[in-house]
């Protein structure tokens, strides 16, 4: 099986008979795929390599150099973490660039939106939250791009966003970052051919540069949502079965919010022009996280994530894919030659042969969202009288969960003390615990499966769930953030905390089975969460019964997110083998040290069934440990 998704069956058979080549194809063919690689034994470090340790312990057990593979392994694993760092962070810097330019009045699309986010943010990081709004989101905007810079004392962003146990262990082991460039970059150093061979102390130097990402993550919401608004919730509908015949279709693809937010602004715009090419509309759709950003602000359907982002295109309706950067596979080039879809890249750093090129910049994201705009209308109008393929698969979804809007359902349950209703019910048992399930698709499993098993399988033991990135996504696809799915999976406990939520919000049921909070840099809306309950119960986050799952995962930046959450101290589930194998150090650090370190620690489950369970056994034993009954 390569896919629980009914839609990306019928185009993968489609993709079969027009004999256009998809993820899966090119995974057949990289069959047997290097043993060394998949242990972490293999170092390219320098050109005296490619040294490769043989983990049977019949060949070189040492690289040219001398490395072994304790080093090889925690070396390839930590430059991982920095590239992932690296991609939430850059990300970030992006958003600041446009803002700062458009309070310079050298962008006109960009500006502060939402004054109370900003209000609300300023007060954490210790600016005066009263000032008059032009002199705070200034003052506050300095701030953020100083977040980059080496600084002298703890990084702010993560300093202030996380419990004071936190920064203690952070300071006391010598892993809180001072600034998120230079902690990337000093891993960079840190990893070339004759410098860091600790296995130990590269992998705190990982948890430094992962806790960079996580202020990197945490600033790129942040910055999104005063930007382009705080999400609340939305209702709207997931799946190819979104596409229109008749209009134009457009998919949003990538990360970053900065072009596609300026996008659903244009479009709305740009209907007239539609209609004059003969369409009925514009019907614009998001895949993977831009998708997910444009989601959770405006309600934009979700089209299909990750490994299935080839399958659109199939269809033989989707007139553009718009692209950003990150996640977005190079293979879209080929497809979209294919199906007539025209790929649009729009980021100067991340361009593809065969694509249209169009760059944009700060100062002219609306006049390149209508150019943009007009080549999806152009090729609509190319693509009338040829056959279209679009499964009638959708979902209903309900979304954008962010804090704000969790609070805010909350509050109507107790005005005075909105995190009450959840901290009593998990004290009585009625809910046991949360789950933040997080991350992609991976080739190497059945799409959506893990994620699917997973939550219906907490679900009925009374665990909240929470979702982010492509895991939100292939809950959305399979109708899972809807109030039917409360109703037909979730225990007894979890549906009466859901249904007393929803019931008191006016929505006549429960609130959906799991919460969509966003992209994946949105995990740190999540932590946000978790760390406002630890700071209510008095307690640090390495007690509350909080796990954060990855069932599917694939990218650096997810290794990163992971990484950080166990530092917090989350037990983090990853439902694919991460390449650490090949160091029996490397593999007990991750799985046993840093728990007395940090509190969190890896729990590596491929099985769902068993994953769910294991999950489960983690939340019960921080139960026990806070005298909560299991
Ligand atoms: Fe990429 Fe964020 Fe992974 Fe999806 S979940 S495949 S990282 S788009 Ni972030
Ligand atoms: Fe080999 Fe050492 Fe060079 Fe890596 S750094 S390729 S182990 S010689």
């Amino acid at each position: 099986m390569k896919s629980r998704d009914k839609a990306v069956n019928q185009m993968i058979k489609a993709a079969g008979e027009r004999e256009v080549e998809t993820v899966w194809d090119r995974y057949q063919t990289q069959q047997p795929q290097c043993g060394f690689g998949e242990l972490g034994v293999c170092c390219r470090n320098c050109t005296q390599g490619p040294c490769r340790i043989n983990p049977y312990g019949d060949g070189p057990d040492h690289g040219v150099c001398g490395a072994n593979a304790d080093t090889i392994v925690a070396r390839n694993l930590v430059r991982a973490i920095a590239a992932g760092a690296a991609a939430h962070s850059g990300h970030a810097r992006h958003l600041a660039h446009a803002l700062k330019k458009g309070l310079a009045g050298k962008a006109p699309a960009y500006g502060l939106k939402d004054e109370a986010k900003l209000r609300a943010l300023a007060a954490r990081v210790g600016l005066d939250p009263e000032l008059p709004a032009e002199e705070l989101v200034n003052k506050f905007m300095d701030m953020a791009l100083e977040q980059f810079a080496e600084g002298e004392g703890p990084l702010k962003w993560a300093q202030s966003f996380l419990t004071g146990g936190c920064g203690e262990t952070f300071e006391r082991l010598g892993t809180m970052p001072t600034g998120i460039d230079n902690t990337i970059v000093e891993m960079l150093h840190r990893t070339h051919l004759g410098v860091d061979a600790d296995p130990v102390n590269l992998l705190l130097a990982g948890v430094s540069c992962a806790i960079a990402d996580y202020a990197g993550s945490h600033l790129a919401t942040d910055l999104a949502d005063i930007m382009f608004g705080t999400p609340g919730p939305v209702f709207s509908q997931a799946n190819m079965g979104v596409m229109k015949e008749k209009s134009v279709n457009i998919a949003l693809h990538g990360h970053n919010p900065v072009l596609s937010d300026i996008i659903v602004q244009e479009a709305r715009e740009m209907e007239e022009e539609a209609r004059g090419a003969g369409a009925e509309g514009i019907n614009l759709m998001g895949v993977c996280c831009t998708g997910n950003e444009i989601l959770m602000r405006h309600g934009v359907p979700a089209l299909t994530h990750s490994i299935s982002q080839e399958m659109p295109m199939l269809t033989g309706a989707l007139d553009a894919m718009v692209v950003d950067y990150q996640c977005v596979y190079p293979s879209l080039a080929g497809v979209a030659e294919c199906t007539g879809t025209k790929l649009i890249t729009t980021m100067d750093m991340a361009k593809i042969s065969g694509a249209v090129h169009l760059g944009m910049h700060e100062e002219n994201a609306a006049e390149k969202a209508r150019e943009i705009i007009s080549v999806a209308i152009e090729q609509f109008r190319a693509r009338q009288g040829r056959p279209v393929n679009i499964p009638s698969v959708s979902s209903k979804v309900v979304a954008g969960f962010s804090v704000e809007a969790i609070v805010q359902a909350l509050s109507k349950l107790d005005a005075a003390d909105p995190l009450k209703p959840v901290i009593d019910s998990l004290a009585a048992g009625s809910l046991q615990g949360v789950v933040l399930l997080a991350g992609c698709n991976n080739v190497k499993v059945p799409q959506d499966d893990s994620f699917l098993v997973i939550a219906r399988e907490l679900a009925a033991r009374d665990v909240l769930l929470l979702a982010t990135g492509c895991g939100a996504g292939a809950y959305a696809r399979h109708g899972y953030l809807t109030p039917e799915a409360t109703l037909e999976y979730a225990g007894p406990g979890l549906k009466a905390v859901l249904t007393a939520i929803g019931e008191a919000n006016g929505l006549g049921g429960p609130l959906p089975l799991v919460l969509h909070m966003g992209s994946c840099v949105d995990n740190s809306r999540a932590v946000d969460l978790a760390v406002a309950v630890a700071d209510k119960l008095g307690v640090d986050l390495n007690k509350l019964p909080v796990v954060a799952s990855a069932p599917e995962f694939k990218t650096e930046k997810a290794v990163s997110i992971g990484t950080y959450a166990m530092a917090i101290g989350l037990p983090v589930h990853l439902g694919v083998v991460p390449p650490v194998l090949g160091s029996r150090l490397v593999t007990s650090v991750l799985t046993e040290g840093v728990k007395d370190l940090f509190g969190g620690y890896f729990i590596v489950e491929t099985d769902p069934y068993k994953a769910a369970g294991a999950i489960f056994a983690a939340i019960q034993e921080r139960r026990s440990g806070l005298g909560l009954p299991t």
